[in-house]
């Protein structure tokens, strides 16, 4: 019988760096011009294909406004694979607070004994990269980010033009099979 792969991935970044707007756009393939704002936790699912052809589906949890309170942030790490820390490469702060409390934070939980520490695998997305203007951070400073906390990539990405939005969730998903295998 064949196995069905699941892997929870969750995005953790910022309120209004695009983090919904990354899922929809992966998930639906579509921009919602109009705000919403998480409410609670969104749960979604993709299928994706690795690179030797197997498929896993993708569960991905994206959390809403509610981040700010620990109880429900512990909940929302709790079996997690994979993590897509997101900022916003036109405001700062968004890739300042990746480091802390986002990276940090999801640390912390994996130390306790009963999570997947050893092998949950993260990437680095810079979104917005369409609003060229306006951009604040330069690709370099994501990268060495990416370095210090050990995710596996950063990406320059912009969930309103499609632009690298499945590439970032693809090599995610992927990145785990690659440490498994070799
Ligand atoms: P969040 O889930 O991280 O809180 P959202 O962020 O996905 O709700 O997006 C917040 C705002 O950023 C929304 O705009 C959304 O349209 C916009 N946005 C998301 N991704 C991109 C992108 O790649 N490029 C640009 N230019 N805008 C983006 P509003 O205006 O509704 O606040
Ligand atoms: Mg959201």
């Amino acid at each position: 019988m064949k196995q069905k792969l699941v892997l929870k991935l969750v995005l953790l970044g910022d309120p209004g760096v695009g983090k919904t707007s990354l899922i929809s756009q992966f998930v639906h393939s579509r921009f919602r011009h109009s705000y919403q704002l998480t409410v609670g936790l969104d749960i979604s699912s993709k299928q994706v294909k690795l690179k030797d052809g197997r498929t896993v589906t993708l569960s991905i949890n994206d959390i809403g406004g509610q981040a700010r309170f620990a109880a429900i942030r512990h909940m929302f790490f709790k079996g997690a694979h994979l993590a897509m820390f997101v900022y916003d490469v036109t405001r700062s702060e968004t890739l300042s607070n990746i480091k802390s409390p986002w990276y940090s934070e999801l640390m912390e939980f994996c130390s306790q004994p009963d999570t997947t520490k050893s092998a949950i695998k993260t990437i680095l997305v810079g979104n917005k990269a369409d609003l060229e203007d306006y951009r604040m951070i330069e690709e370099d400073e994501g990268e060495a980010l990416a370095k210090e906390i050990q995710a596996i990539d950063h990406i320059s990405a912009s969930a309103k033009e499609n632009h690298h939005v499945n590439e970032a969730f693809h090599k995610l998903a992927q990145s785990f099979f690659d440490e498994i295998e070799h």
